[in-house]
């Protein structure tokens, strides 16, 4: 089912369900060349998010920033190519919340195991924020924060499953998000891991 969470904030239960199974498929893939790490936070401190990327341009952070970058930094090879499947899913649901036309050139892969948590935060190291981001849920359920566009606005919680995506475009591209710290849960294809695909469009089209 399609639920509006905010203007131009869509929940689309379900939607990529059919094709889960495939999607931890392609991540086992893209980790067995780019393996998910804890990256350093500016200030020092170690992220509690495993990640890695795949596509032209992947997210990293270090002790200079965040920043998108051609290459991983741990092989100093391209990040891995964005799957068809991942391109094709994440048109189809930006499609779904009136965004026609996405093309993602990033996607991030976040893997939670129990006790991660993402602190509330902006997605603001894009070149432009007029795309939408597209994220899919898989594995054990999380708890997402959402707030408002300001950091002091009350925050709301809802639950994501497995094969849940969630479209952020237009007013609510930069909203403040979050998720709260894994419950240890089982699920049939993922242990008692969730992991998170977030379609991005990084860098300005050619
Ligand atoms: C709302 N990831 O990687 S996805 C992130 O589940 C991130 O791993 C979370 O936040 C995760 O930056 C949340 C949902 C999400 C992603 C981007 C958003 C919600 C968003 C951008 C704007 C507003
Ligand atoms: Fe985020």
């Amino acid at each position: 089912e399609k639920i509006a969470l905010d203007p131009g904030a869509w929940l689309l239960g379900d939607f990529a369900l059919d094709e889960a199974s495939a999607l931890l498929a392609e991540i086992a893939r893209i980790a067995a060349q780019a393996p998910f790490r804890h990256l350093e936070t500016r200030t020092g401190g170690t992220m509690s998010v495993a990640m890695t990327n795949c596509g032209d341009a992947g997210w990293v952070s270090d002790r200079r920033g965040y920043r998108y970058t051609d290459d991983d930094p741990l092989s100093g090879q391209a990040w891995p190519a964005m799957p068809s499947q991942f391109r094709d899913l994440a048109r189809r649901a930006a499609e779904t919340a009136g965004f026609p036309g996405f093309a993602p050139d990033a996607c991030l892969i976040n893997r939670y195991a129990p006790g991660t948590r993402l602190s509330l935060h902006q997605d603001r190291d894009e070149a432009r924020h007029d795309a939408p981001i597209v994220s899919v849920s898989l594995g054990v359920p999380a708890r997402f924060i959402w707030g408002g566009q300001q950091r002091s606005d009350r925050p709301r919680r809802h639950n994501l499953f497995h094969g849940d995506i969630v479209v952020w475009g237009g007013p609510a591209r930069l909203t403040f998000h979050g998720i709260d710290m894994l419950r240890k849960a089982h699920h049939p294809e993922t242990g008692d891991l969730r992991f998170n695909l977030t379609f991005r469009r990084a860098r300005l089209p050619n």
